[in-house]
């Protein structure tokens, strides 16, 4: 992204200074070329390098980033003006953390009161709760102190180290997940892509924080502890690029080497969907094969659950195409029919549903029949439960076997969790133009997570005790992986 040689520096630095000229400068910071804003606007004319931002003098320092995108924009497309993100550095390259996203035409007011702000920025709440506005105007900064006492410093991060922190830190994601999956992201080959999916079912057959049914075998349902962030990602339908930016985003895959956190795939992750060929199946097998690496890599720590299309089923059709029978058909003729059989067995042996204290998940939708923790442990008794589970839709006007409010309410009940606990499923997009829908049906804390937008990748992250919606841009990231070398 950004040049950094010193003639650059030195005229960014010029322009920065006339920016704030007449402005006293900022003792407090510990860079030298640091202002403290006055009460009026102050516009930057700096698009493609970062700030730090001290809401006062010896205060947490929050950056200000233009938005890391590591694949470049399609050519030919016009580029549209920076978005920039804003986070708390001291968490955002350890944790799964928060952060702002401005986009052009975006306004931030930053304070004290809000407890978001709090969670993804660590503002304390000691501080105004008007202290400073950020608006991104078409790619340039503005800033407006609110209140100046004390004032607001800005100081751009001029140092190599710091402008490409970011960039670097997500290209060696991308280093770490090639490493994972043992060379360029490319579909495997027969004999190692048997090996490992009868490596991912054998660790299914004793999955962790997975209470075992009457028979003895892997129960329908994953209990997670209430500490760890669960971080989820919705349909994938064959998308694998999609689940690599949620990858290389944030804390995440840090949080499962360190075994901080949990990944839940809300099932759907083959069959293509949307503008593309719909019997299109080496995409999806391509899809499992980066998921089964993950499950093998980090076994206690990513969970898949069990969608429709998780299946050989005729009935698994979308636009006239039978993407069930051509899935097993594509497995029998690639992978062999020993493979297609695991493929079976792994569907057989998923679990349905999770919950962790703090929140609840499944592929599609709450249970409309009256459940016990029992049934959806022995879920594989109750056809009908999977049924439910898997396949249903909220309820509308034209949909009335949907389901509803109540059916959100019992199934935490039956779950023993808090009435506020967030309930988040996939399965239903709510429009073609998004990736994620809260308080859907205007029942709150109901959120629906769809991830195979070709836009935005869509993932709920817990932070602290709650779960929030966060969004990246899509990204073709396999080619720059496959670039690396080993
Ligand atoms: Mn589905």
């Amino acid at each position: 992204m950004a040049k950094s040689d010193t003639s650059v520096k030195k005229s960014l630095l010029k322009l920065f200074k006339s920016t704030f000229s007449g402005l006293s400068e900022c003792e407090e910071v510990d860079i030298k070329e640091a202002f403290r804003l006055p009460d009026k606007k102050v516009k930057v004319r700096i698009k493609d390098y970062p700030f730090q931002i001290n809401l006062f003098p010896n205060s947490k320092t929050l950056h200000l980033y233009p938005e890391p995108m590591l694949a470049g924009t399609t050519p030919g497309t016009d580029t549209p003006p920076a978005s920039f993100i804003l986070f708390d550095p001291d968490c955002y390259y350890t944790q799964v953390s928060g952060f702002y996203r401005l986009k052009d035409g975006d306004r931030i007011t930053l304070g004290g009161s809000d407890s978001q702000q709090q969670a993804f920025l660590n503002i304390s709440s000691e501080t105004p709760t008007r202290k400073l506005s950020i608006t991104n105007d078409e790619g340039g900064l503005v800033f407006k102190s609110h209140s100046s006492n004390p004032q607001t410093c800005v100081a751009p991060l001029l140092k190599d180290k710091r402008v490409n922190q970011i960039i670097e830190w997500r290209q060696e994601k991308l280093r770490r997940i090639r490493n994972l999956y043992g060379g360029p992201i490319e579909l495997l080959p027969p004999a190692e892509a048997l090996t490992l999916i009868q490596q991912v079912n054998s660790i299914l057959e004793d999955e962790a924080y997975r209470p075992k049914n009457r028979s003895g075998m892997p129960g329908g349902m994953i209990v997670l502890p209430n500490e760890a962030p669960v971080v989820l990602v919705g349909d994938l339908h064959a998308k694998p690029d999609n689940l690599l930016v949620a990858l290389s985003q944030n804390s995440y895959l840090e949080a499962l080497e360190e075994k901080r956190g949990f990944l839940v795939i809300l099932g759907d992750a083959v069959h293509p969907e949307g503008d593309v060929p719909l019997d299109e199946m080496d995409s999806s097998m391509l899809m499992m094969d980066l998921i089964f690496k993950l499950k093998v890599a980090f076994p206690t720590q990513v969970f898949y659950l069990r969608g429709n299309h998780d299946s050989f089923s005729e009935e698994i059709a979308k636009g006239g195409i039978p993407q069930g029978l051509m899935w097993a058909k594509r497995l029998n003729k690639v992978r062999g029919k020993t493979y297609r059989k695991e493929m079976l067995r792994f569907y057989e042996l998923l679990p349905y549903v999770m919950h962790s204290g703090k929140v609840i998940a499944c592929h599609a939708a709450p249970p409309t029949s009256p459940v016990s923790v029992e049934d959806i442990v022995n879920i594989l008794e109750n056809p009908k439960l999977i049924g439910e589970i898997i396949n249903n839709r909220i309820k509308l006007p034209n949909r009335l076997s949907g389901y509803s409010k109540g059916n959100i309410k019992n199934f935490r009940k039956c779950l023993g969790v808090p009435a506020e606990t967030p309930v988040i499923v996939g399965h239903t997009p709510m429009s073609n133009d998004d990736t994620l829908w809260e308080n859907v049906g205007d029942i709150a804390n109901h959120h629906i997570l769809y991830s195979s937008d070709s836009h935005w990748v869509g993932v709920m992250a817990q932070i602290g005790d709650n779960i929030y919606p966060f969004r990246y841009p899509t990204e073709s990231l396999i080619p720059l992986i496959n670039r690396l070398s080993d």
